[in-house]
C-alpha cells in the first residue's frame, strides 16, 4: 500500500506496512535530529495509548505520527493535541462522518445515540521549560477497520463501519496533514475550530484529574487546551483527565 500515501505534504513521509508504534518509530527520528516528518503504518504491533495503555490498529487503519519543531515553550504544546483533533475531525466530516471532539482529544461519533470512539490522540514531547526541541503527534484513526476486531470497552467504531464504505485513506490523510500544518502555524486559531467541532461544551462532564475529580458544566476552553468547569462552588480549569460526558436527563 505504499503508493496509496503518496502525499503532497510539508512534511517528509516514511511508510510502514507494519511496525511496533509510529510514536516510538519517530521519537527515534526525534533523537536523530530529524524533524517535519510523518510516519505512517498500515499496522502497529505495540500501538500506544495514554498512560501506556494498548492501542489496537489492526491492517486498515491510519496510523500515524507527525514529528516537528515548534518555536514554543513546553506549556504551550497541548495545543497541538487540540489541533490534531480539529485535523481528523475535519477530515471526518469531509468523508461524510459527523464526528465530534471530547475534551481533549478524543474524535467521537454518536452511533445511535450512543458515543463511539473513532480517532485516538498521543502527543509526546522532549526539551526545556522555555522551548520544546520536539514535538511527536500520534494520530490513531479507524479508518478501513471492523469495530469487532477492537476492543469493546471503549465502544470503538470505524470510518467505514459508519459510512457503509471503505475511505479513501491517502485522501483523508492528506487532508488531515495540510490542516494540522495550518493549524500548527497560528495557535492561536486553533481554540475556535475546536470550539466548532466540540460535544463538550455546554455538557455536564466529570473529569478524573491527577489532582481530583471535577464535576460541572464544561463552559469553554482556554489556551493551550484547559477545560473551564463551571462547578457548585464556581470555576475550575483543568489542565489534563480522563473526561466523561454525563448523560443527559
Ligand atoms: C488514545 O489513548 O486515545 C491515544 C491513541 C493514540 C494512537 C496513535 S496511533 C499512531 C500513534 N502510534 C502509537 O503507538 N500511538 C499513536 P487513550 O485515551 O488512553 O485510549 C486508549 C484506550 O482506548 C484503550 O485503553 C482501549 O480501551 C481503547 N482502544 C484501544 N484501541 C482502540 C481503537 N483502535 N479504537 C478505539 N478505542 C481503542
Amino acid at each position: 500500500p505504499a503508493v496509496e500515501y503518496g502525499l503532497d505534504a510539508p512534511f517528509d513521509v516514511e511508510y510502514h506496512d507494519s511496525i511496533p508504534s509510529t510514536n516510538a518509530r519517530a521519537r527515534d527520528l526525534a533523537a536523530e535530529g530529524a524533524s517535519d516528518v510523518v510516519v505512517l503504518a498500515d499496522e502497529q504491533t505495540g500501538g500506544r495509548g495514554r498512560l501506556d495503555r494498548d492501542w489496537a490498529s489492526p491492517s486498515g487503519g491510519i496510523w500515524l505520527s507527525l514529528l516537528f519543531r515548534p518555536d514554543v515553550p513546553m506549556a504551550h504544546a497541548p495545543v497541538y493535541t487540540l489541533a490534531a483533533a480539529v485535523a481528523a475531525t475535519r477530515a471526518a466530516r469531509e468523508a461524510g462522518v459527523e464526528a465530534g471532539i471530547k475534551w481533549p482529544n478524543d474524535v467521537l461519533v454518536d452511533v445511535d445515540g450512543e458515543e463511539r470512539k473513532l480517532v485516538g490522540i498521543l502527543t509526546e514531547m522532549e526539551g526545556e521549560a522555555d522551548r520544546v526541541s520536539w514535538v511527536v503527534v500520534g494520530i490513531g484513526v479507524n479508518a478501513n477497520v471492523d469495530p469487532e476486531s477492537l476492543p469493546s470497552e471503549a465502544n470503538p467504531t470505524s470510518l467505514e463501519a459508519v459510512r457503509g464504505a471503505p475511505v479513501d485513506r491517502r485522501l483523508f490523510t492528506q487532508r488531515l496533514v495540510e490542516t494540522f500544518d495550518t493549524l500548527r502555524q497560528s495557535p492561536d486559531s486553533v481554540l475556535d475550530a475546536w470550539r466548532e467541532y466540540a460535544t463538550t461544551l455546554g455538557r455536564d462532564v466529570r473529569v478524573e484529574t491527577p489532582r481530583g475529580v471535577v464535576e460541572g458544566e464544561a463552559v469553554d476552553v482556554e489556551f493551550p487546551g484547559r477545560l473551564v468547569v463551571r462547578t457548585d462552588d464556581g470555576r475550575e480549569t483543568v489542565s489534563a483527565g480522563d473526561c466523561e460526558h454525563l448523560r443527559r436527563v
